[in-house]
């Protein structure tokens, strides 16, 4: 016992350590932290790596180098805190779990904003935890697959006329359907259902808006669309066609050129309104790639940022741009 108490002072005095040597923030015993926010392209966080011990307090006193900057963690309650040039904001954080916790940058402080990450590590004994994969791991999903829908809608489909239809649908309503299945896929379904020959193909695909509908809620879509306003609007576009205002500027920040970039041509952030690119994912396949990131395209990786839960809403909201009354 003593012994694991002293290995956690030990990395913690180190590392307090290294912030006196290299830059003179560390201030006596207590864990205050100086921790400056300055643009990507000149350094980001510094420092970008913190560490205290579970149930510790973590003094943090927040100031800006160039413009203004937001400080939040991500998967957490803790409201974001705006960073200002020239004046030190102080905030003390407590983690009763040990673990890697990712703060970030909530202010859209130029193209690269979305890089400004930094981690925290939190040390002590941890519980066991059983981490369970992302679906599309689990359902062995290739979520770099191209696709294109071969069947599309030939107006936007209405949750509320899919309603109206009273259909028997409960078998594609379950969370484990509609998560697996593309929105293409479950109309094919009910078209091969011959009970359904009768209804016209639009019937059909309104029905299928109004599985989606069912699959979330007003809560879940009115957080989601703050969430994409905040932090994906600026490269997919407001209106979802993939023309935000930074979609077409991502560029390599010094040093990474190479590795994240070779190979690579700037691919412009998805249209969320084109019905074949949208309709042919599946939820699992959208939240994939939004947990995951696009690795070298410049579609950021969200999973340390956001809650499982938040990751669902946002995929809803996505399909909200093909649907009528979704919201
Ligand atoms: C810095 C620009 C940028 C930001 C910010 C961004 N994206 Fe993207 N996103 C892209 C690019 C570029 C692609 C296309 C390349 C790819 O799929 O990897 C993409 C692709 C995607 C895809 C994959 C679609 C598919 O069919 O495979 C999803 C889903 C997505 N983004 C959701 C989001 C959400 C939700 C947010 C906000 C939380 C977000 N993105 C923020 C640039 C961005
Ligand atoms: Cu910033």
């Amino acid at each position: 016992m003593n012994e694991k108490l002293a290995l956690v002072f030990v990395i913690v005095v180190l590392v307090g350590g290294g912030i006196a040597i290299g830059f003179g923030w560390w201030q006596g015993q207590s864990n205050i932290v100086t921790l400056h926010a300055r643009m990507p392209e000149t350094g980001g966080w510094i420092p970008d790596n913190l560490t205290v011990a579970a149930n510790q307090p973590l003094d943090l006193r927040l100031t800006s180098d160039d413009v203004q900057h937001g400080f939040a963690i991500g998967q957490s309650d803790q409201p974001a805190v705006d960073i200002n040039p020239g004046v030190v904001t102080e905030l003390t954080l407590k983690f009763d779990q040990p673990g890697t916790y990712t703060y970030y940058c909530t202010r859209w402080c130029g193209v690269n904003h979305w890089r400004m990450r930094g981690t925290i590590t939190v040390t002590g004994e941890s519980v066991e935890q059983v981490v369970t994969p992302p679906l599309f791991v689990q359902i062995g999903l290739d979520i770099d697959a191209p696709h294109e829908a071969e069947f599309i809608p030939s107006s936007k489909p209405s949750a509320q006329n899919g309603e109206n239809l009273r259909f028997e649908l409960s078998a594609y309503q379950t969370s484990e359907y509609y998560r697996s299945h593309s929105p293409e896929q479950a109309w094919v379904d009910l078209r091969k259902d011959l009970t359904l020959a009768a209804y016209s193909d639009l019937q059909l695909w309104d029905a299928v808006a109004f599985i989606w509908q069912t699959n979330t809620s007003e809560d879940a879509l009115s957080e989601a669309e703050e969430l994409y306003a905040q932090n994906c609007a600026a490269c997919h576009g407001v209106s979802g066609a993939g023309d935000g205002v930074f979609s077409d500027q991502q560029v390599p920040v010094m040093g990474e050129a190479d590795e994240a970039f070779s190979g690579h041509e700037i691919v412009l952030p998805t249209d969320f309104t084109d019905p074949h690119h949208i309709l042919s994912a599946s939820p699992a396949a959208l939240q994939g790639k939004l947990i995951r990131g696009g690795m070298g395209t410049g579609m950021p990786m969200w999973g340390v940022i956001f809650t499982e839960e938040q990751t669902w809403s946002l995929v809803s909201y996505l399909y909200s741009f093909q649907f009528k009354e979704v919201h």
